[in-house]
């Protein structure tokens, strides 16, 4: 018995105050932080096989799915029947939460777009309707925040659930909330690609940046271009059909999650060659081709038509306005060997001007894009703006470069938002890196908007992207490496930055939400010492 209150006492108040070296989780916190919390010292009970979500607003697909997963994660975490809150002993019993209506203001949006409205209020038993339970929203997308927010609010208390009387408002910092993936460098299995975007909605990211193809592996079945894959792709089952695509794509629909499709180009394209006589240039030495490939030939007419056609295809099979045409680490040795380029360059009058070269292929590309029939947006990585390629006005710059390559990354966003350009930041949240040590400290203590600008600078700045490149990471340790490292990006981009200025608040909040996660089913890995209660089968 006795054991039993030291055990309690330990997991509300925490041993890590007095000094040992290890975090106590907290509870019922939400993770991102909401905006504004209110929490009353009354509780309300939540008994599993008589609770319902109602829908007393407009409703849809997207509403009923969200209904009947939320049902699940809430009521499928490990109960401990010796755990019982009994600090519930000071709080008030305020009765049972058999219901929570969902209340959506306006007609549901069949796809999440970049102007989504993810704003959303939950109020449990507040002053003005005791005993009630809802979820508010002008738009679905607010909806599966609310709902998300609200299944975090749920203690175990044996085999029913407490929660507080609580108020929540809240809405994201930033729009942009990505995280990349790429699947050249090790084929990704779907089934793990769907367990990270639910990660990601856990986590309130919204831009699934998919980085499909690059050097080593084409695997994106094309319908116009087959042979792309079937000569592209380690194998012909390492390959995501149309189908896979879809599906891929109406996962991340339900969720409120963009699919951002990157096709990077004219680096980085060598699995692409095979597929493609004639798309890259062929590099020479000693006066003929010496069998290798360099940059996508950027003299060649046929080479636009087929981006053209291609380009087509990729913005109607990924649905969103947006597509990221990479444009990142271009080297010019390929180009300068060949002697059709050199010849082509001096037609041009651009002899000896590799970087011009490369913007006539960006700005052709970039018109290409933006005369698709549904005049898609496009992002570039940095180095398209740093090479002085004139870009349209309304391409986005994704910064990724860390400390001083050339510059920082705050000399970058100076730069790129002081030429009036929106942008979105990666360079703090390369999680590819991995070392020894707490290396969340550095993701939470970076600020996209912490560089040197005019407010209407900072506005720029709509938002960033955690990256996992895939050279040391395939459907083993994606989920580990990944999880819950990733979180820790998403409450930077989510929450208000008075929220997120400090590490030890952030650190019992961490803590419970790696054992949500774990709880939840998913491998994720410890950020340091401690104990979560699904450690013990
Ligand atoms: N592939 C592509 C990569 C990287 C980039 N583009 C990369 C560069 C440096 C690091 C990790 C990844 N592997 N296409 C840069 C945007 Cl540390």
């Amino acid at each position: 018995m006795w054991s039993e209150v030291l055990v309690l006492a330990t997991l509300t108040v925490g041993l890590s105050m007095g000094g040992f070296p290890y975090i106590t989780p907290s509870t019922g916190n939400v993770w991102p932080k909401p905006q504004m919390t209110e929490t009353q010292e009354t509780y309300m009970v939540i008994r599993p096989e008589k609770f319902k979500f109602s829908v007393v607003g407009h409703d849809c697909d997207i509403l009923q799915e969200a209904i009947n997963r939320y049902k699940r994660t809430m009521f499928s975490g490990p109960t401990s029947p010796t755990l019982n809150p009994v600090w519930r002993k000071d709080e008030k019993f305020n009765g049972f939460l058999d219901e929570v209506s969902l209340n959506l203001m306006a007609e549901c949006e069949e796809y999440p777009h970049q102007y989504m409205d993810e704003q959303y209020q939950i109020k449990i038993d507040s002053s003005d309707a005791p005993g009630n339970g809802t979820i508010i929203s002008q738009s679905i997308w607010g909806i599966l925040r609310g709902l998300e927010s609200f299944s975090q609010l749920l203690l175990p208390a044996g085999s029913d659930f407490n929660v507080n009387s609580t108020q929540v408002m809240d809405f994201p910092r930033f729009a942009h909330r990505g995280f990349m993936l790429d699947t050249s460098r090790h084929y990704l299995p779907i089934k793990k690609i769907k367990d990270h975007l639910e990660l990601m909605a856990m986590n309130k990211f919204n831009i699934f940046h998919w980085h499909v193809v690059d050097d080593q592996s084409f695997p994106y079945v094309s319908e116009r271009f087959p042979q792309l894959s079937e000569l592209g792709s380690f194998t012909p089952i390492h390959q995501y059909s149309a189908q896979n695509i879809s599906d891929i794509v109406e996962f991340a629909r339900l969720r409120g999650i963009r699919v951002l499709p990157e096709f990077d180009t004219p680096g980085h394209t060598r699995s692409w060659g095979p597929g493609q006589p004639e798309l890259l240039t062929s590099c020479y030495k000693d006066g003929k081709p010496d069998g290798t490939y360099g940059p996508i030939d950027p003299t060649l007419d046929g080479n636009y038509d087929f981006l053209t056609s291609l380009f087509e295809e990729i913005t109607e099979r990924f649905h969103d306005h947006y597509v990221h045409l990479g444009g990142d680490e271009v080297s010019f040795s390929c180009w300068e060997s060949n002697p059709n380029i050199t010849a082509y360059m001096e037609a041009h009058n651009i002899t000896g001007d590799y970087a011009k070269l490369e913007e006539i292929y960006i700005s052709k590309l970039l018109d290409i894009i933006a005369n698709l029939p549904n005049k898609n947006g496009y992002l570039v990585w940095q180095e398209v703006f740093d090479n002085g390629v004139k870009i349209a006005a309304d391409t986005i710059v994704h910064v990724w470069k860390s400390e001083h390559i050339p510059i920082g990354w705050k000399e970058e966003l100076e730069k790129v938002t002081e030429a009036g350009y929106r942008t979105v930041l990666s360079s703090c949240w390369y999680l590819n890196y991995i070392s020894y040590g707490d290396d969340w400290y550095k993701y939470y203590e970076c600020d996209p908007q912490e560089f040197n600008g005019t407010d209407t600078q900072k506005q720029l700045i709509l938002g960033g992207e955690a990256c996992m490149w895939g050279e040391y990471v395939d459907g083993t340790n994606l989920i580990p490496r990944t999880w819950p490292r990733a979180a820790v990006v998403a409450e930077k981009l989510w929450s208000s930055s008075a929220h997120t200025n400090d590490t030890n608040a952030a650190a019992p909040r961490l803590e419970e939400h790696r054992c949500r996660l774990l709880d939840r089913g998913y491998q994720v890995q410890p950020f340091g010492p401690s104990y979560c209660l699904s450690d013990v089968d």
